[in-house]
Parts: structure tokens; sequence; C-alpha cells
């Protein structure tokens, strides 16, 4: 209810309307209607209430990431059409995994706060309050269960492309983080559950540093946020941004096993190709020159004996060789 009171008031833009026209409309007593009128106030949108005249909004809502936000002008089929928005949360991977079942295909569970967040391999996300986009989308494939490390590759192609889009000079390193200036400003971490022959649900979760001034000592040389790189964007544009461009390759992919656009965009906004780097695997570090990726996604790289390698995404951690990129 609370979301079309939400919006009528939005779609009356900046004129007013009534309490009386609201409970009309909507069927409920106008003391229902103010109530949820308060709770949208708490939740930051700026609803002025006018004897006689009734409810409008001030100033457009900006960068809150509640559902009605996300719906908003999101030109998707499936995918972000089901948000659940959390003040905070332990992790929304995890969350995402206990009701994954329960939930429609394209489903997104979005937090505000992360207490738990996770990265790959037990390893830990720092997802503070208000300042990143933590959300973790749940996809249903009819798929058999090795088609779906390929969907990381995917999810980072439409981040790196809808941050391009919205004018930041963003790179991915390839296969799972986005990167601006050679720091790490974004993490996909992909879960699965499935059997042998059949996926239940794939758990893509992404996390984006976008206000965070601050990092932990541990991160503050490598990681970065939008607002530190001097990018000013709502959560809201971008998330619906890299709903959009996640759809359109992830229909490529489970429709067409069309790969082409995510290996495109992966080769073009690349942050390691042609360059040196240290592939690290079990703690051995090795210095070797990055060459490519092919066509099923796996990077081609040259080692100093001068013979090619093909690795797979999650058998290797990529470093720079001045740093983290
Ligand atoms: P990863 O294992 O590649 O990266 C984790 C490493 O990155 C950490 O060990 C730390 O060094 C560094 N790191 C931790 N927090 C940050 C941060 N905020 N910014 C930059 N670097 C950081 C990457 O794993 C996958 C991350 C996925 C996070 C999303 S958020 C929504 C969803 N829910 C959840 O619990 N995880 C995912």
């Amino acid at each position: 209810m609370r979301e079309k009171i939400l919006e009528v008031i939005l779609d009356n833009e900046k004129e007013f309307i009534s309490g009386e026209e609201l409970s009309k409309k909507l069927g409920i007593s106008r003391t229902a209607i103010w109530k949820h009128i308060r709770i949208l106030r708490s939740q930051g949108y700026n609803i002025e209430s006018v004897n006689k005249k009734g409810y409008r909004l001030v100033d457009e809502p900006t960068d809150l990431l509640n559902p009605q936000n996300i719906y908003r002008n999101l030109k998707t089929k499936f995918i972000g059409k089901n948000v659940l928005h959390f003040e905070t949360i332990d992790s929304t991977n995890d969350y995402a995994k206990k009701i994954g079942n329960e939930l429609r295909d394209g489903s997104v569970i979005i937090s505000e706060e992360q207490t738990k967040g996770k990265g790959r391999l037990g390893r830990v996300w720092e997802s503070k309050a208000g300042e990143g986009i933590w959300m973790s989308i749940i996809l249903k494939p009819n798929i058999i269960p090795n088609k779906a490390p390929f969907i990381t590759l995917i999810a980072g192609a439409s981040i790196v492309k809808a941050l391009n889009i919205l004018g930041v000079d963003a790179k991915i390193k390839w296969p799972n983080d986005i990167t601006i200036n050679n720091k790490k400003l974004s993490g996909i971490l992909t879960e699965l559950s499935a059997e042998i022959e059949r996926v239940n649900y794939i758990v893509v979760g992404i996390g984006m540093n976008v206000k965070d001034t601050d990092f932990e000592e541990e991160l503050k040389d490598k990681a970065t946020s939008l607002y530190k790189e001097n990018y000013n964007l709502y959560r809201v544009d971008i998330v619906k941004e890299i709903l959009c461009q996640f759809e359109k390759l992830y229909l490529d992919y489970i429709e067409k096993d069309d790969k082409k656009e995510v290996l495109d965009i992966c080769r073009q906004y690349s942050a390691i190709i042609n360059k040196e780097i240290y592939v690290i695997k079990n703690d051995q570090k090795e210095l070797v020159d990055c060459i490519g990726i092919n066509e099923e996604g796996n990077l081609i790289i040259k080692n100093k004996d001068g013979n090619l390698e093909e690795i797979m995404s999650g058998e290797v951690s990529i470093r720079g060789v001045k740093g983290y990129v």
C-alpha cells in the first residue's frame, strides 16, 4: 500500500493531491494514509503536507535504494522486478541462498549495510551503511552447472559497461574485479545451488564502493570508491543501469549461447591485457605476460619460458606488477 501511495504522489509530480482523493483512489482511510506518509518521510522522501491542499513531493527522492526507486523507469523484463531492501543484513548472498527457492527468477536482495559481507574463498567484504551497493541477483536458468561460471564474467561486463555509460572510466580485472586507477572499486561473488545435472539457482553478489571516503588500514592502498575518484553518482542510477546491462548479456548467453558481447566488453575494458601480471596459485607467484581472453572466457597468458597457458577463473588470483593491478 505504501508503495501505491508513493506512486500516486510521484506521478502527481509537484502538484498537491488531497488526502481525500488518495483515500478514494486507494480505498483506505485518511488516517492510514497519514501513517504511511510519516513512514515514507522517515525513509527520506521529502513529502510536504499542507492543510486543505494535501500532499506533494517537494523534491525527487534521490539516492534511496528502496524497491519503489529501483522499479521506477527500470527497463528490464524480469531482472530487478522483485526487490527486497534491507537497512542491515549479514550478507545479501547468504540471505539470497537461504530463500532462493522461494523467490522468482531475477529477484534482487539489496541492503544499506552488511555485517558479514563476503568475498571469495571466505574473505571479508567491507560493506558500510549507506556507502555502497551491496546486492545479490537470484537467477534460475535452465542450464547445466558447468555453464554457471561464465555468469561471473557477464556480471563483470555489465558492471563495467554500466559504469562507462554513466561516464566512469572503469576497467575490468579478469575475472571478477572492477577497478578505477588500478584500485578495486567493485567485486563479484557468484554462488551456486545445484544438482549434478541441473542448476537450482545462482546468486550473483555485487559489491561496489560508492561514497566511502575512508577504508580500513588494510584496504587503503588497494580499494577505492566512486566518490574518491571524483564521481558523484546516485547509487540507484548505477543499480538500474547494471540490471539493465546484465539482463541483456545474460539472456544472450542463456537463450542463444551467445558470449560475444560479454567477451568484447571484457577485452575492451580490460585492466590487464597486454600487461605484465603476477598469477598467484597456491601461494606460488609467477610473473607472466597477459595476452588476452579466449572464446571460453578464460585468460591466456605467456610465461617466462614463452609458453602459452590458459587459466580458468576461480583457480588463481591476479596482481599487477606495481600493486593491485
Ligand atoms: P574477493 O575475494 O575478490 O575480494 C575480497 C578482498 O578484497 C578482501 O580480502 C579485501 O582485501 C578486499 N576488500 C574487502 N572489502 C573491500 C571493499 N569494500 N572494496 C575493495 N576491496 C575490498 C570479491 O571478493 C567479491 C565481493 C562480493 C561482495 C558482494 S556484496 C553483496 C554480496 N553479498 C556478500 O556477502 N558478498 C557479495
